[in-house]
């Protein structure tokens, strides 16, 4: 059949982020005829839209939904207008329109129900149902667990049999910023914080691909052209006996491209040293707290005291380094947010303000985290909050008032 894969368009300027996403997708699809298409790229959706159309002409279109809204506070921004765009542009093209996506799976009833324009809507990971769905659209074929209607069973991708990654089912070389292609070594995380939803999508375990996998994508990327790309897994660093394995794999290839991580605390100085000998240029940390309270109450990893002499390490073995703070979040208040203000002041002072970066975030409450259902128990939102319109965890008073003011500084800074 001929599959045109759309990432949903953004509707404002924003750093071109590779659909990698529909780049696993596509590698799942080859026998098929398959065009992509990201109008994430262009402020002017519709022409690049319907221009694909009357040129390729497609039996399906499959929409990749990524991101509801920038999770932005107090100034936030929903995708779901120049989604909404879309789907009506596609509402005079008479083929099949199914929806998947991060996105989409955080939501999917609701989506549907918004936008009776998808025909069909799969939750999760879309390697194994998309290509079902497909078989079942030319052949007739059933579709284990799932009785018709719109919602596709939700079913996780079995990495061990899963075909590569197509990088080549779109011009690669619009990508050109730092870190705006990824990798996808592993899935899912064990570790459970409680605002994240990594879980939820990708499962509470780690699921690894094989190394070799991993540097078949590398060597992919490097013929392509690629001089950096982004590990775009949850924890790089866990499981360590996979990290260890992967590194070693890394220092093998002699790959010369560059590439970045996000890691959490419990690394050492000697595996910093190997990630740099293997191309790492930078990393990033998501301590999120301040102090002990705070991580606790994330339930995050790691202790207070380990964040400044890791964060010195990365950075004397000649990494960057980008670390991630929450302004509110349970278990610090006012106090601790001045802390990370003089954490940011201190480290990029001392270790470097171009090579040192901390953002200070608000935590955009997703449903199906562990905070969402805390929120609810504790009678912060109604018993009925989807969590679709924006739900902050977000101080009061003076906290929030020197939040507003900062982000406010950082935007008429950084636009
Ligand atoms: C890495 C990452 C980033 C990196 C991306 C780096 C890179 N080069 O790719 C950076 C840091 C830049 C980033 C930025 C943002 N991110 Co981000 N990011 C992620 C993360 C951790 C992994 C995404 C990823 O690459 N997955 C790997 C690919 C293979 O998986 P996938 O995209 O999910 O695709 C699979 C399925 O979704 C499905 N699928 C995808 N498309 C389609 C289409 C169809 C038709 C079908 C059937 C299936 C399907 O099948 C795919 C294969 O299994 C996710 C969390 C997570 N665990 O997913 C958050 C996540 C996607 N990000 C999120 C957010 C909010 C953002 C930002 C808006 C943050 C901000 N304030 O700027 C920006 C938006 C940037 C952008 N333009 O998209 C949210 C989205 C929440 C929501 N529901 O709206 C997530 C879910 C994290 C969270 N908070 O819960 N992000
Ligand atoms: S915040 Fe990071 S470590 Fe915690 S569950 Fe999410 S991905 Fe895992």
């Amino acid at each position: 059949m001929r599959i045109l894969l759309v990432q949903a368009p953004t509707g404002r300027p924003e750093a071109p982020i590779y659909p990698i996403g529909l780049a696993f997708i596509a590698g799942q699809l080859s026998r098929h005829e398959l065009m992509g298409l990201d109008l994430s790229l262009s402020n002017n959706y519709r022409v690049p839209l319907t221009n694909a159309i009357e040129s390729f002409c497609p039996e399906i279109i499959a929409v990749s939904l990524r991101n509801i809204d920038d999770s932005s506070y107090p100034v936030t921004y929903s995708y779901i207008k120049p989604f909404s765009e879309l789907m009506d542009v596609l509402e005079s093209w008479e083929g099949i329109v199914i929806s998947g996506g991060t996105g989409f799976s955080i939501y999917p009833e609701i989506i549907l129900e918004r936008f009776p324009r998808i025909d069909y809507g799969i939750p999760g990971e879309g390697e194994r149902t998309l290509p079902e769905l497909i078989d079942h659209l030319e052949k007739g074929s059933s579709i284990e667990g799932w009785s018709g209607g719109r919602m596709l069973p939700w079913k996780q991708a079995d990495l061990g049999s899963l075909s590569p990654p197509d990088y080549r089912f779109i011009d690669i070389s619009l990508y050109t910023i730092p870190d705006s292609i990824g990798i996808q070594s592993r899935r899912g995380c064990a570790f459970n914080c409680s605002y994240c939803t990594y879980s939820y999508l990708s499962g509470s375990s780690f699921r690894c691909r094989s190394v070799d996998k991993v540097i078949r994508d590398v060597r992919e990327l490097e013929d392509l052209g690629v001089s950096r790309f982004s590990f775009v897994d949850s924890v790089f660093n866990a499981p360590e006996n996979y990290f260890e394995e992967l590194l070693s794999a890394l220092e093998e290839s002699e790959c010369g491209i560059s590439w970045s991580a996000w890691l959490d605390q419990n690394v050492t100085l000697s595996q910093l040293v190997r990630m740099k000998t293997a191309g790492a240029v930078k990393v990033d940390f998501s301590p999120d707290a301040i102090t002990d309270k705070g991580l606790k109450k994330l339930a995050k990893r790691g202790r207070a005291a380990d964040l400044l002499p890791i964060v010195t390490s990365a950075r004397s073995v000649g990494l960057q380094v980008g670390i991630n703070f929450f302004s509110s979040n349970p278990g610090e208040g006012f106090l601790a947010f001045l802390r990370k203000i003089w954490f940011m002041l201190r480290v990029r002072s001392t270790l470097g303000w171009k090579s040192t970066f901390v953002n200070i975030g608000t935590i955009r409450v997703y449903a199906h985290s562990p905070l969402a259902g805390y929120m609810k128990r504790t009678g912060s939102v109604d018993e009925d909050c989807t969590f679709f319109e924006p739900v902050f965890y977000r101080s009061r008073g003076p906290g929030d008032w020197l939040y507003r003011l900062f982000q406010r500084v950082r935007r008429l800074k950084h636009g």
